[in-house]
């Protein structure tokens, strides 16, 4: 028989404290393989970590997500409006990602498809952040109308489709019973009931398939110290650590927030450093 144990993840953020935790919890369950489903970088101090690692295990698929599309859209157009607080915030992100990446990691950026797929005896699954050609927006959060999931399955052919982007575990089907799956996220669990959303430990999938059969579907919870990952944002001057801090400990995201970007743009002088930025570019 074969055995194919297979660690679905993707959206650390940034967050390298929970996907080193998943990544051991993975190799706990003796995992083949993994498959990365995008937005590996971006809100958290460790893009570059959390890149790292999945290279240093057999990570056999990455995918695009919204933030690398909007990390190569930014450091290709270097389109900005620096009057915006969100703005600043997003570049000054992309900044601390950007110096820590350097060239091999840049153009890995920006050549990740949009979409893979995979045939394991006899099994087709397709693998997508979002909708096989849009990999940002909400049309795919778990109570979204039965149609939109059926978007997600790019063919007939496919049994198995795998998405995330929502940070939300969720096994469901298509109109015509293909199985729908998304991993939640590694580094910023995401539900909107509170009682669920108390949990904020890491989120992955652990997929077991054997002999062209599904054995094993595995929504995995790993706790991580999200006191270390603050450590290490503070240690490494990531910048807007007090929103990261809050996101971290309640789940509830301040990136679109422009008061309390503003001000801590203006404390900071962030609009100089985005300038500055602009130009090294
Ligand atoms: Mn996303």
């Amino acid at each position: 028989m074969t055995t194919h144990t297979i660690a679905v993840l993707a959206d650390s953020h940034g967050n390298g404290t929970a996907m080193r935790a998943v990544l051991e919890d993975a190799e706990k369950f003796n995992a083949d393989e993994v498959w990365s489903l995008g937005d590996i970088a971006f809100g958290g101090p460790s893009s570059e970590d959390c890149y790292q690692m999945l290279s240093e295990v057999n990570t056999t698929q990455y995918l695009k997500g919204n933030w690398e599309s909007a990390y190569n859209m930014f450091t290709s157009t270097k389109k900005i409006n620096l009057d915006e607080p969100t703005h600043i915030y997003y570049a000054m992100l992309v900044a601390y990602d950007y110096d820590r990446f350097g060239p091999e990691r840049d153009k890995q950026l920006h050549s990740l498809p949009m979409i893979g797929r995979k045939d394991i005896d006899g099994l087709t699954i397709s693998l997508t952040h979002n909708l096989p050609t849009i990999n940002r927006g909400h049309t795919l959060f778990p109570v979204e109308a039965q149609e939109n999931f059926d978007d997600v399955v790019p063919d007939s052919d496919v049994d198995i489709a795998i998405y995330a982007h929502t940070h939300t575990p969720l096994w469901r089907y298509t109109s015509t019973e293909q199985m729908v799956l998304n991993p939640g996220s590694v580094g910023q669990s995401w539900f909107t009931r509170p009682k669920f959303l108390a949990n904020r430990d890491a989120s992955y999938l652990l997929l077991t398939l054997a002999d062209g059969k599904v054995t094993d579907v595995d929504f995995r919870r790993v706790p991580f110290s999200w006191e270390t990952e603050i450590q290490i944002a503070k240690d490494r001057h990531f910048p807007y650590v007090s929103i990261y801090k809050k996101l971290l400990e309640t789940g509830n995201a301040s990136t679109h927030n422009a008061e309390v970007l503003g001000k801590i743009n203006d404390e900071n002088d962030y609009r100089e450093t985005v300038k500055a930025f602009l130009k090294r570019l």
